[in-house]
């Protein structure tokens, strides 16, 4: 370490010393003009400025052709359409803006280079040219940020309406866990004060609080599909966020408080699994799965769709794989499932006998 330190150093010293003789020999006063741009140079720039316009454009094509399979599939949420609406119309429009300014500031660059002969004009300003940069800004600016309040403010009223699930969504490094509120859909009171790991007290439920009785804890997450849900996020460390990807949904798990998100989702997973992205996807990373398997000669299981609650806050070294599976089914399939789990009571009864 401390031998490249030094290495380091007597480069930067190299490259000052290099620099010092260079603005000695710029102050020489010689009468060598070789450093005066000729017309040629100019027109030269010029050119090479519509070569970066073509590589700039080229290289917008390419990424659209190349990696647009990278993005998201359909929105799996009620909300999540309305999300990707907005971020479409937003792109759309920097997209166009983007083009038009390039290409112009490109031309003009070569149209009014240096000539031999040539004066620049003074021009001070222009009332109705300002006005008019101005006003086109504020009126799609403001017409954006309106939409996009009124359409945070729908995404984030978590209210009680339509009889949704309660669940919550536990973060610890490095791992999740869900609680089901129960048949009385109702939370029991928590704290991680009340933790209790060697009576499998995991969440710090409050074994006096009646609504904790039927709580369910699992660590796989099922939802019935068209049913509201409200989360409430819990930490257990640090900086935690629920981040459900497919449903557009993220929020923060902040220890010492809960908070809140709220989504409907609109397919399934056997659904989604049968979406022309996904479908794609699932066929990509098969086929570099089953290469990768002939390389190495070690068996690996062909990958299935499934919806994930990812972590996307850096909380430590296992972060990347802080994840929970998700599985959204039919109204029969979810309650079929949640019987067959254990509640509160009944795991710290077992505990305890
Ligand atoms: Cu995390």
């Amino acid at each position: 370490m401390t031998t490249l330190l030094i290495l380091v150093v007597l480069a930067l010293v190299a490259i000052a010393v290099w620099q010092m003789t260079k603005i000695f020999e710029l102050s020489q006063l010689k009468t060598a003009s070789t450093e005066i741009a000729t017309d040629k140079d100019n027109k030269y720039n010029g050119y090479m400025l519509f070569a970066f316009l073509i590589f700039i454009y080229g290289i917008t094509i390419f990424s659209f052709a190349k990696y647009a399979k990278f993005l998201l599939p359909t929105a799996a949420s009620e909300h999540g359409a309305e999300v990707d609406q907005l971020m479409f119309v937003s792109m759309v429009i920097i997209f166009i803006v983007q083009t038009i300014t390039q290409a112009l500031l490109h031309y003009f660059g070569y149209k009014y280079r240096g000539e031999k002969g040539k004066k620049a004009l003074f021009y001070a300003d222009n009332d109705r040219l300002e006005f008019i940069w101005t006003i086109i800004p504020v009126i799609v600016l403001a017409g954006l940020i309106l939409w996009g309040l009124y359409t945070w403010t729908n995404i984030m009223d978590i209210n009680d309406d339509d009889d949704p699930l309660i669940v919550e969504l536990y973060a610890q490094q490095f791992g999740w866990t869900a609680r089901y509120a129960g048949s009385d859909n109702v939370l029991g009171g928590a704290n991680v004060r009340m933790i209790d790991i060697d009576r499998a007290n995991i969440l710090g439920l409050d074994e006096a609080d009646s609504y904790a009785a039927d709580d369910i804890i699992v660590k796989e997450l099922h939802l019935p599909v068209g049913r509201k849900v409200n989360f409430k996020m819990r930490s257990q460390d640090v900086l935690h966020s629920a981040y459900m990807p497919h449903f557009r949904a993220q929020m923060n798990c902040v220890p010492g408080m809960i908070t809140e998100f709220s989504f409907t989702p609109v397919y399934t997973t056997e659904q989604m699994r049968q979406d022309p992205d996904v479908v794609d996807k699932v066929k990509r990373t098969n086929i570099i799965r089953a290469e990768k398997s002939a390389e190495t000669g070690e068996i690996i299981d062909p990958w299935e769709f499934d919806y994930v609650l990812l972590c996307n806050k850096i909380c430590g070294k296992s972060h990347y794989n802080m994840q929970m599976k998700i599985v959204v089914e039919s109204e029969e399939d979810y309650n079929a499932w949640l019987a067959t789990q254990q509640t509160f009571q009944e795991t710290m009864a077992s505990v305890t006998q």
